[in-house]
This record gives C-alpha cells, structure tokens and sequence, in this order.
C-alpha cells in the first residue's frame, strides 16, 4: 500500500494530504504532518475525501450529442468548429470559462490556447466571481496582485479583524490554527465583522452585525479615527506610500455618528473596535467574500488596506491585510493570467509585456486588449454574439448571479462543450460536446494556496474509463487547431517549466510573480514552496516597503461609501454563501452520506420576527422571488440572522433539490472596477409555501421525485429526502409504486387524529422504502430513518413507528460528521452527563475529536445548556 502525497482539492488553505489506496479499492486519507498549511491537520470535508471518490455518476467517455464518440472524432470536432467559427466571425466570437478549480498546468494552458493563439482574452472564470475585487484591490494599492503575509501572521497577531468571512466553516483549518494559537495567547483578540453571527462568532470577542455593504463607511472611519488619534505611521507614508492626503481628506466627515448611520452597527461597538485597532500593532485583517461580492468589493478592499498603510503594518510579522482565496487553486489561476483582464504571469495588456509575452510564446496572433469578463460574457452569449464556448470544471448554471438568464444563454450558443467529472451537472446537461476530464486523485500538477504556496497534487488512481486531464485535452485541441509546435507536451512538468520560464523572463525584480529559484527544481518531488522565489522563497511580502509601482511606493485610493442599502417595502435582502460540510454545486461532497447529513437540503435563515409576520412557520417551506427567478427552499428560523435579511447557501442544484437554484434569484449587478458580482446582496420576498402534504422519505434505490417539492442527499446503503406536495396523491399505491420503481405491495399506519401517515416496504429483512408524510412538517428523526437502510432483521412495525424504540437512543441531527454524533448526544452529555467543556464533550461521545470542524457548534450547544440552566 503506497502512500502519495498530494494536496486537498477543496479549498485555499491548501492542505497537504496523505492518500493511501488500499486493497479493497477504498482510500484512506490522512493530513499530512509535514505539509506546512495544515500540519496534520484536516477539516470535516478533508477527512471525507475518500468518500467522494466512487465512480457512480462519473462521465467515461467522450460524448457529442448525447453519443459517445473517440477521442479523436470529438478532439477533431471541437477544433474545426473553433476554427470555422473564428475564420467566419472573429477570435472574440470564442470564449473558454475555466476555474480555480483547473491544476495551474491546465490554467497556463487554456490561456495560452486563447490569448496567444486564438488572439482573444474571452477567457475567464469563476474567480471572477471569487477574487475579482481582491485583484482589483490589490493592483490599485502595490501595483501586483500580491498577498503580502502568510499562515504564521495569523498565529503572531495580536488582534485579527474577520471581515465577511466565515472561517469557521470555510477555512477550517485556518480557523484550527487561530484557535491554537489563542489558546496559548489568550491576550490574542478577535473582531468579527459579518452581519449574520456565524460559527466564526464562537471564537470573537466582538461581532460587529455590519449591515449590507457598511464595510467602506467602517473601514473610511477607522482611517479618520487613526489620523485624529495619532495612530497613523507618519514615517512609513513619507517614505513607502502616495495618496495619503486625498484617502484622508475623503475619510474626513466620518465620524463615529455617521458610520454608525451607514453601518447599523452600535456607536459604542465601533469605538471600541477602533481602539482596538489604534492601540494595536499586530493587526492581521482578513477578508474574504463578505469582502469580494460586493458592486463596492474593490473599494471595500482598498478601504482596509488603506488602514493598515496609515499604521504601517504591512510586511512584517503578525501584521497585514489578507485576503484569502477561496478554491485550491483561484491563486494559480491568478498567477497564469487565467482572467480576462489580465495577460500573462501576472502581467497585463501593456504594449510592453504584449511584446514580451509574444516573443517568449513565439506568438504573433496575441491578443492586445482584455476580454469580457464571466457577467459579461454570459450577456455577450445571450445576444448571439459568443457563438462557441468551453467550460471546464466549473458549473455557471448553478453559480453564476441571474442564473437562469445564464441557463438561457448557454441553451441557445452554437456550440457548448463542457469538460467536467460527472455525465449530469446542471450545465453539463446543456452541452453539446462531453469531455470526460480527470479528478482530484488522478490528475498530476500544482495548485497555489492563500499564502502564495505551491503545492503538488499527485495522483494515486489510475484514469477511469477514457478520462483525461484538462491540459492533455487542451493541447490536443490547440494541435488540430494548427498549433502543434507550440503545444507540444508529453507532461505537466514541461508545462510547469515554460510558466517558471515565463514568470522570470525579462524579469528584472520589477514583477511580484518571479519563480526563476524553480527553474532547476525536480517536479516530482517538488516541496510546498511559497514564491516569489528568486534565490529563497519570500514568506512575507514588502518588508522592505517597496511595492511594484512606477515609483515603487504603494497608493492610497480616496473611498467614497456606498449610501446605505434598503430594500424595497415588504421586502429582504439575500444574502448567500456556504454551509461546513458542502462544497459549491456538491458535485462532490453531495456524494458523501456523512457529508450531506449536516445540512440535508436547501434552506434559508429567517428572524423569527420576520418570519412571524409572514406566518412562516419553523420548518416549513418559504418561496423566494426576485424579479430574475424563484426558489423553494425550508424555513430555518433563527436570531443569528438580522431583521429584514435572508441568508440561504449556495450549494443546491437541480440534481439535488426541485427549486433550489438560489443564484436564479440573485441579478447581475457587478462592482465597476473588478466586474465581480455582488451575490451577498439580492433583492427578494419571501412567503410562505402551503403544502398539503409533507413527506419524508428513505430508500434503497435512487427514487423518481415529482411532487412540487423535493429534496434528496444520499445516506449509507440509499438515498434520503424531503418531499412537499400541494395536492394529496390521488392513488397512493400508484404513487409508491412511481416513486420507488417496485410493484410490491407496501404496509401502511394512518393516525386519523393528526392525518399522518407512514408506508413501509422490508423485503427479506432489509428496507427497501419508506415514507412519512403529515400535513405538518414530518417529526420523523432523519437520522435515525436513514440509519435503518444499514440494518437487517427489520420489521415493519419499528419502521412505522417512526421513531427508535426506547432502548436505542435518537442521536439526532448531525452535528460532527466524522463521527457521525448527532445533536441530542452531545445535548445529553451536556445535560446529564456533566460535560462542561468541548473535550469533556469529545471524551465521552468523540465528537469534534477528529477534524474538530465541529467543535464551534459544540461550543454553542454547551453555551445554549449554560443559558437553559441560568433560567
Ligand atoms: N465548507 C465550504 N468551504 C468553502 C467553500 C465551500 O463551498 N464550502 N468554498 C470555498 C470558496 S471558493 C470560497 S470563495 C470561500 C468563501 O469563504 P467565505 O467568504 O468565508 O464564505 P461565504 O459564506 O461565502 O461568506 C462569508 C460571509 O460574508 C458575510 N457577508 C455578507 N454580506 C456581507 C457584508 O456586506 N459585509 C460583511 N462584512 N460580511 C458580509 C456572510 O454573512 C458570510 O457569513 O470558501 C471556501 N471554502
Ligand atoms: N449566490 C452565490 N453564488 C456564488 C457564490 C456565493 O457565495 N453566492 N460564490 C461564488 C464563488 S466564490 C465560487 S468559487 C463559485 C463556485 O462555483 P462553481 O465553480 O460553479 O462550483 P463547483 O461545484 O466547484 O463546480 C466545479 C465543477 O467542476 C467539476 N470538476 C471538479 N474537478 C475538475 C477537474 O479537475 N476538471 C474538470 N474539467 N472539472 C472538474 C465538478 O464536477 C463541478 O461540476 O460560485 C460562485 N457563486
Ligand atoms: S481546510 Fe479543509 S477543505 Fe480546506 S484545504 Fe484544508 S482540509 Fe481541505
Ligand atoms: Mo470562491
């Protein structure tokens, strides 16, 4: 049994991982001790990977038009239709959408392909939709796009400031390594800015509930706070900075009255946040899409790297802004030019490094303008004007902002080809052309993570059926399409090689980007590796307060806030994201039964004054609507959300759920500068969804769901799932027998005093189906329904009960996945057990003693029991 080394694919933390496949064909996976993100450690999806990893629903071979053809006729096919379509109407008639997800191998490849010899920038991605406004930021403030700090400023800080980011669940390890470091430092405080209290509250010791967008008005505070107190580094903006007098003139009529006006946020609070700051000099602030996804993201951006230029805390230890980066390789695909703005390795479309890049491509068809960036192009595509477009390993009929306008864009391209993992994705079901690519675990390459750290994925499995890697497929494109010289690689390695070549080119230290110590090293045993790396790696970036401007000083940018958003009478604003243990459109994690029972279905977060007003009931079902499209999706009522705002996740797709395509409610609006969407902040109205009937069920067999309301996730040895129905099913056996493919007759309870009912079908001891439905929302426990697909020996009689029996306890809704310990465990060690702390918690139900993702919501159970004691 081989160990490989390899990196986690989900996201940036980028953690190293040990893949061992064993005999059996399963493949145990472990945190590498070695690997300097994570030192072992691993998150709740982490630790699962290697129940994401079966081939069920995976596309083997190539298709067009629903027809499997060879490699050869569908590769030939793609480049004559390119080509004719570029002949007929012009390079900028093309487009590739890729992904952070894509290895930098692939990434370099796929821009290469079109902006060197296609001779258009219409390549963009989904980072577009992720880290647009960081770049923007970044570049308008250092002239780069360069993270300055790395993991360990983190541990040295002495305050860190959140900033719309949900750590806790989106950097768990990241998150792991803060509360280490605290844990030995307790004079270590954090600040956490987000208008929803998430799981990242746990570890604050100030939330500050900021309304939609008040980031700027805070950020444009604190600076006028820190000139008026002396706080400022009058030296250091002398010396290493531009802009000053303007950014500080623009910040001047903030007071603390007038943020408070924008933000929502308590006068006292901001104060006291400001002192925090003014007084303290290790100052990580990290931000994230709270941050990005904003029609004012880059000026958000630029607001607080702005603060930290005034106190000159930026490029040493324990200080800096830091924008992390969300997929395990969005920092990669920054680093290839993988945007539409942008050329190559970090350089732009200036007439210089235009002719720098074409020389060392050898490529005189190169593009000289940008392209249309994701928003763009999907509208570009919409009027018939992108007429051929190739998407790879991302999924923009479920994440893109107007999503059904995407969905109708792409139904009516000419010519869609999609390269992804799996034969049904939301998008892939509209492609014309179906390019079985390569996963994590099979591919080979590199991904970069927050802390500008390369690290190897390597593959420990063979390629199932035909598929193949992005980059092979790409070059054996650009071949057919006349371009055989300058595509010609037998290995990622040689790819690797020509992007260290490119990085150190004509590179004199006037480019961040500078791999030139790489260009000896051996790829196959190449260690995590931070760049720019020119004789040794740099950890920290600017320490010497010289940035890649013209004059080498970085730029203040004069911020005016955005007046404070309110949403139309009656209605809310959305705001989206992600949930611990799903990863995007679940494609992946959607596989693992541990995974999807934290969250087993679409939902959105109401106040329960709010959802009072509207007679939305705890656990029923809410329509959402915005002028762009619907969703329908559970009630979650709870006051960690703030009055007159919504949050729902991002993950649900119509492979999972019959209307939870949230991005079909969010509109296109884009940050001017970045053209990042801002996807926290839709317009909507919410109403309750009377059902007649609601239902839960679990079954052996994939079933065929078809009332108004659906919801499935699988379960060990089956699939489970939610159903709602506004009309009773005339013809229950004709229902059952539809639903669950079998003609076998079902056994069946009716409680006449509460209308429910329960269906129930063993066949030699096992279940093969059962079904629960009430005109109330079902009271069934999920997990214990599910857990009965695992059983043998079963009788009906325990199925329609619908409940365990009295000597087997309900381990309820499941709150550590590793584990799989359910809520009322936990609850009960609490309460009867005497645990009064996180590990007593762990020693006796060994939740949160793996991963210790869950640790954050054991916290709040324990703080819950202290509050139900106190009363
Ligand atoms: N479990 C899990 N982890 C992931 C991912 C995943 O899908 N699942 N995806 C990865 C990717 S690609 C990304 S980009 C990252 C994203 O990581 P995060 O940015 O941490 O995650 P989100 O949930 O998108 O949003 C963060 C927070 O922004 C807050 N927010 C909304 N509007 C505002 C505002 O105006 N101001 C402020 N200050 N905050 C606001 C939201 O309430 C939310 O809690 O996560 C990565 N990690
Ligand atoms: N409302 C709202 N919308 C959002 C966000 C939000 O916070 N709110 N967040 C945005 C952000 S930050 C992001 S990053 C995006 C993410 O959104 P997407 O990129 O659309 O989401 P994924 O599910 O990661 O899609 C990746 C696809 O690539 C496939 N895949 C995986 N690995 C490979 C590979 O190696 N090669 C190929 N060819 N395919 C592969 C997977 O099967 C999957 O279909 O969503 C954005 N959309
Ligand atoms: S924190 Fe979790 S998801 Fe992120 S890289 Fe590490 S193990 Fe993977
Ligand atoms: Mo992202």
């Amino acid at each position: 049994m081989k160990t490989t080394r390899t990196t986690c694919p989900y996201c940036g933390v980028g953690c190293g991982v040990l893949a061992t496949p064993q005999p059996d064909g399963s493949v145990t996976i472990a945190g590498d001790p070695d690997h300097p993100a994570n030192f072992g450690r691993l998150c709740s999806k982490g630790s699962a990977l290697g129940e994401t990893l079966s081939l069920d629903g995976r596309l083997l071979h190539p298709e067009i038009a629903d027809k499997r053809v060879t490699w050869d006729e569908a590769l030939g096919h793609i480049a004559g239709r390119f080509t004719r379509i570029i002949a007929e109407h012009g390079p900028d008639a093309v487009a590739i959408y890729g992904s952070g997800q894509l290895l930098t191998e692939d990434y370099y490849l796929a821009n290469k392909l079109m902006k060197g010899f296609v001779g258009t920038a219409n390549i963009d991605t989904n980072s577009r939709l992720c880290m647009a406004s960081s770049v923007a930021g970044h570049k308008r403030a250092f002239g780069s796009d360069t993270v300055p700090g790395n993991y360990e400023d983190l541990e040295q800080a002495d305050l860190i400031v959140l900033v719309g980011s949900n750590l806790g669940w989106c950097h768990p390890v990241l998150y792991q390594r803060i509360a280490a470091a605290r844990a030995q430092r307790p004079e270590m405080k954090i600040v956490l800015i987000d208008p929803r209290r998430t799981v990242t509250n746990e570890i604050a010791d100030l939330h500050l509930p900021i309304g939609p967008d008040g980031d700027s008005a805070l950020f444009v505070g604190l600076l006028a706070h820190l000139a008026q107190t002396g706080a400022t580094d009058p030296a250091y903006i002398a010396a290493h900075t531009s802009g000053f007098d303007a950014a500080l003139l623009a910040a001047e009529d903030w007071d603390i009255a007038r943020v408070a006006a924008a933000t929502g946020l308590a006068p006292l609070a901001i104060s006291h946040f400001y002192d925090l700051f003014a007084r303290t000099e290790k100052v990580v602030t990290v931000y994230s899409q709270g941050v990005n996804q904003s029609a004012a993201g880059s000026d958000k951006v630029n607001a607080i790297i702005n603060c930290h230029l005034a106190s000159g805390r930026i490029g040493r230890p324990g200080m800096g802004p830091f924008s992390v980066t969300g997929q395990p390789n969005a920092m990669g695909g920054r680093e290839v030019g993988g945007l539409a703005n942008m050329l190559a390795a970090h350089m732009d479309f200036t007439p210089e490094a235009i002719d720098r890049v074409s020389r060392f491509w050898d490529a005189p068809n190169i593009a000289r303008k940008p392209g249309l960036k994701a928003v763009d192009l999907f509208a570009a595509m919409a009027r018939g004007e992108i007429k051929a477009v190739w998407i790879m390993a991302t999924n923009p009929v479920d994440s893109m902002p107007d999503a059904d306008a995407v969905r109708a864009a792409l139904a009516a391209c000419p010519l869609v080809v999609v390269s992804d993992m799996n034969r049904h994705t939301d998008t892939m079901d509209l492609a014309h052309i179906r390019l079985p690519a390569a996963g994590w675990g099979e591919k080979d390459g590199t991904v970069t993570n927050s802390e500008r750290r390369i690290s190897r994925q390597r593959p420990f499995l063979p390629l199932p059926g035909e598929a193949r890697p992005d980059w092979w497929i790409i070059k054996e494109v650009a071949r057919r399409m006349g371009h055989a010289k300058a595509f010609d690689y037998e290995t990622p390695s040689e790819i690797f090689a020509e992007h260290v070549a490119l990085s150190a080119f004509d590179n004199d230290g006037s480019r961040d980007f500078d791999l030139s110590g790489l260009i000896d090293a051996d790829y196959d045993t190449l260690a995590p590796v931070q760049w720019p790396i020119r004789t040794r790696p740099a950890a920290r970036m600017f320490g010497d307060g010289r940035f890649f401007t013209p004059d080498r000083k970085a730029r203040f940018v004069a911020i005016q806030p955005p007046p404070p958003f309110a949403p139309a009478p009656g209605g809310f604003i959305l705001n989206t994201g992600r949930v611990r243990d799903h990863w995007h459109t679940m494609t992946r994690t959607g596989k693992a039964a541990r995974l999807s029972a934290h969250m087993a279905e679409p939902f959105v977060e109401i106040h329960p004054d709010d959802a009072a007003r509207l007679g939305i009931r705890r656990a029923s079902l809410v329509r959402l609507s915005s002028r762009h499209g619907t969703a329908l999706v559970r009630a979650l009522v709870t006051d960690r959300q703030q009055r007159g705002q919504l949050f729902a996740p991002m993950h649900w797709t119509d492979q999972f759920a019959s209307n939870g395509r949230i991005d079909a409610l969010v509109p296109g609006k884009t940050d001017p500068v970045s053209g990042q969407p801002a996807l926290k902040m839709a317009q909507v109205h919410a109403e309750p969804a009377a059902m007649r009937l609601h239902g839960y069920f679990v079954a052996a067999e994939n079933p065929r769901l078809s009332s108004e309301y659906w919801a499935i996730a699988p379960a060990l040895g089956g699939w489970r799932g939610e159903l709602g129905f506004t009309a009773e099913p005339a013809d229950w056996p004709a229902f059952l027998a539809v639903t669950f493919g079998t003609e076998s007759q079902f056994q069946s309870i009716r409680d006449d005093r509460n209308g429910r009912r329960a269906f129930a079908l063993i066949e030699n001891g096992r279940l093969v189906a059962a079904l629960y439905t009430s005109p109330d929302p079902v009271l069934v426990s999920r997990q214990w329904a599910a857990g009965l697909l695992a059983e043998t020996g079963l009788s009906a009689s325990i199925v329609l009960a619908g409940r365990p029996g009295s000597d087997r306890p309900d381990g309820g809704a499941v709150v550590c996945s590793c584990f799989s310990v359910g809520i009322n465990t936990i609850a009960d060690a609490v309460a009867r057990q005497g645990c009064s702390s996180v590990e007593a918690v762990g020693a006796v139900t060994r939740a949160g003693t793996n991963c210790g993702s869950c640790r954050a919501e054991i916290r709040s159970i324990l703080d819950a029991n202290r509050l139900a004691a106190a009363e």
